[in-house]
């Protein structure tokens, strides 16, 4: 086995953070990335120069689209393992890009799987999949990797679609693919326009006087919510594990959008009430109320369960973007 790793979708907060880990554990580590007209990568480059010049990281363009140029890649890289991490990763923003997301989060594995399918080698992959996956509790009690699929959004159509193709692919062909089922993972690097990463960063900013207040939409909706750097530990363990499985990866504990407004708030001696407007046009067509994970199986089988706190993970966010504010007055 080599200890060389593909991850797709590098750049992004999961793929920065599994990069960085395997990275440690002595991984060669290849990035798949797509074209932009930037060549920043702001989440890879606080460690990313030392590892490319030492030669164990490097980063290719590659179109997910392109079997052909992937299978010729592959050849080369020879990997043990590839992380399919890239995505359109946006819940409301699939419902405006549906095409794009079923594209991108969808159909990106299908590649991978051909690609790996031709190849003589063993490689195993790791689909990333989601909580939205399941829609909701729809009166259920913790979901878990029996607990059926009913998506509310193309992006949790798309993401159904790639659990579904990996598991295909594995009774089909015999080929070693582990869908992880993550639920919420949020960090300093989570981008800016999801709800976590928005109540901090504007609280922050807030705190600091550049900004007056902040617009939410759905208050009510309840979330698992861990730190990506433990759910990262998780795919790792997903890989090494003895046998091809499927696994969710959560906290089992669920808070509400405002009591994580109301826990960033109160930090700054804020009431949340004062600052949080409520904006009906950030409402999805289609809601997911409530998503509460059972990560009993990746205990029992991985030895995996989430470090983090729910109070830890909001003093992570909030200390990184007081800093950042900080530093950019
Ligand atoms: O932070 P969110 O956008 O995350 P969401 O939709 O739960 O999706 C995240 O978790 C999934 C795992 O279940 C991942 F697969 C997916 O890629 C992504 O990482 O929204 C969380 C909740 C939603 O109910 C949303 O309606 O917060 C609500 N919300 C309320 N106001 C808002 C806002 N969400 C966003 N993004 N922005 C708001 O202003």
């Amino acid at each position: 086995m080599s200890r060389t790793i593909v991850v797709t979708g590098i750049a992004g907060q999961d793929g920065s953070y599994l990069t960085e880990l395997c990275l440690n554990y002595g991984f060669k580590v290849h990035g798949f990335v797509r074209r932009t007209s930037s060549l920043k990568r702001e989440r890879l480059d606080s460690f990313s120069q030392r590892y490319i010049s030492e030669g164990n990281l490097q980063l290719h363009y590659v179109d997910l689209c392109d079997t052909f140029s992937i299978h010729q890649l592959l050849l080369k890289i020879q990997p043990s393992f590839i992380f399919n991490l890239a995505a359109q990763s946006h819940v409301g923003i699939s419902f405006d890009l549906p095409r794009e997301t079923i594209q991108s989060t969808g159909l990106g594995i299908l590649s991978l799987l051909e690609a790996v399918r031709h190849l003589d080698s063993e490689v195993t992959i790791y689909q990333a999949g989601s909580s939205e996956m399941f829609g909701g509790m729809l009166g259920r009690s913790e979901l878990n990797e029996s607990s059926g699929f009913f998506p509310k959004s193309p992006y949790g159509a798309a993401k159904v679609l790639a659990h579904n193709l990996g598991i295909l692919y594995r009774d089909g062909y015999g080929m070693d693919i582990r869908n992880g089922i993550l639920f919420n993972h949020e960090s300093p690097r989570r981008g800016e326009n999801f709800v976590s990463r928005k109540i901090t960063l504007s609280a922050a900013r807030i705190h600091y006087g550049i900004q007056r207040k902040v617009a939410l939409g759905n208050l009510e909706a309840r979330r698992d919510w861990g730190h990506a750097k433990d759910y990262v530990e998780a795919m790792l363990k997903i890989v090494l594990h003895k046998e091809a499985d499927d696994f969710v990866i959560a906290t089992g504990q669920m808070y509400t959008v405002s009591d994580f407004a109301e826990k960033v708030f109160n930090k700054l001696n804020l009431n949340y009430r004062d600052y949080v407007e409520k904006d009906e046009r950030l409402f999805r067509p289609n809601e997911v109320d409530d998503l509460l994970g059972d990560a009993r199986k990746a205990h029992e089988i991985l030895g995996w369960s989430s470090q983090t706190t729910f109070d830890e993970l909001i003093e992570d966010m909030l200390e990184s973007d007081l800093k950042l504010v900080r530093d950019s007055i």
